[in-house]
């Protein structure tokens, strides 16, 4: 019997530990996970960074992550914004004094990129949201040595796969495919893929439930489902509230925008 890794996928939590505590709780209950990987933007926006931070912890050795841009803010010396221009801004600063110095040194111990079973893991290559062909192509071509990325930034759910004449070599890609709730995807043998499992604590295609991914891979059999799970968004519209947090935060998570 083959030995399949099994792993939970996932990105842009955004210190919402309702939806990621409700993300586990599904994958628990479909057979478990091997090993988690966080796509980065595990913090700012949301009102729990040190639960989140904690959560991932506890995941001992399963766990690999990669830094994103608002982890990356998050560990400046000095922290955040204290006068801050944007909405967001204001959010990221109430994050960063929220954490220790244990919980930043967790945050810098993640790289900026990584691979893992022939996967590069990587928030936002080159600081792009990964959006269309074009950009998906270029990810790709760049990354020849690996088979497929992963991207989180965009908050979207979906991928993009290399057309079937270009082989591995030159990556043109065919358009953004959407993953929606219960997609199972599997990989065709010679093409490349560029996945990106949405954003887990403030999705941005306009559902509101909070998506990540549950992945099988064995060599180059690579299974993906997509899921969608409904989470207690009125426990973390209340702390934003009690909180003082800006109320975008509360219309996007509404109405899975960003
Ligand atoms: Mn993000």
């Amino acid at each position: 019997m083959q030995k399949y890794t099994r792993i939970l996928i996932c990105s842009d939590i955004h210190s919402n530990i309702e939806a990621l505590q409700a993300c586990l709780a599904d994958a628990q209950a479909r057979g478990g996970f091997d090993r988690f990987w966080s796509i980065g933007d595990v913090v700012g926006y949301g009102p729990d960074p040190v639960a989140v931070l904690d959560e991932l912890r506890a995941l001992g050795d399963r766990f690999v992550g990669v830094q994103g841009n608002h982890d990356r803010l998050s560990v400046k010396a000095g922290g955040l914004h204290p006068r801050p221009d944007w909405w967001w801004q204001h959010a990221d600063y109430r994050n960063f004094l929220a954490m220790t110095a244990t919980d930043r040194a967790f945050i810098r111990s993640w790289p900026h990129d990584i691979v893992d079973l022939g996967f590069r893991l990587v928030h936002d290559p080159d600081k792009r949201y990964v959006e269309d062909a074009s950009t998906a192509g270029w990810v790709l071509a760049a990354t020849r040595h690996v088979r497929h990325v992963v991207v989180g930034h965009s908050h979207k759910p979906g991928y993009f796969v290399t057309t079937r004449k270009a082989g591995d070599a030159a990556a043109p890609t065919e358009r953004f495919r959407p993953l929606r709730d219960g997609d199972v995807l599997e990989f065709e043998a010679g093409r490349r893929y560029l996945i990106n499992p949405g954003g887990l604590g403030q999705p941005r295609d306009r559902d509101a439930s909070a998506p990540y991914l549950l992945a099988s891979i064995h060599g180059d059999s690579v299974t993906i489902e997509a899921r969608r799970v409904e989470y207690d968004m009125e426990a973390t519209i209340a702390k934003l509230r009690d909180l003082d947090y800006p109320t975008e935060l509360e219309w996007h998570l509404r109405r899975g925008t960003g």
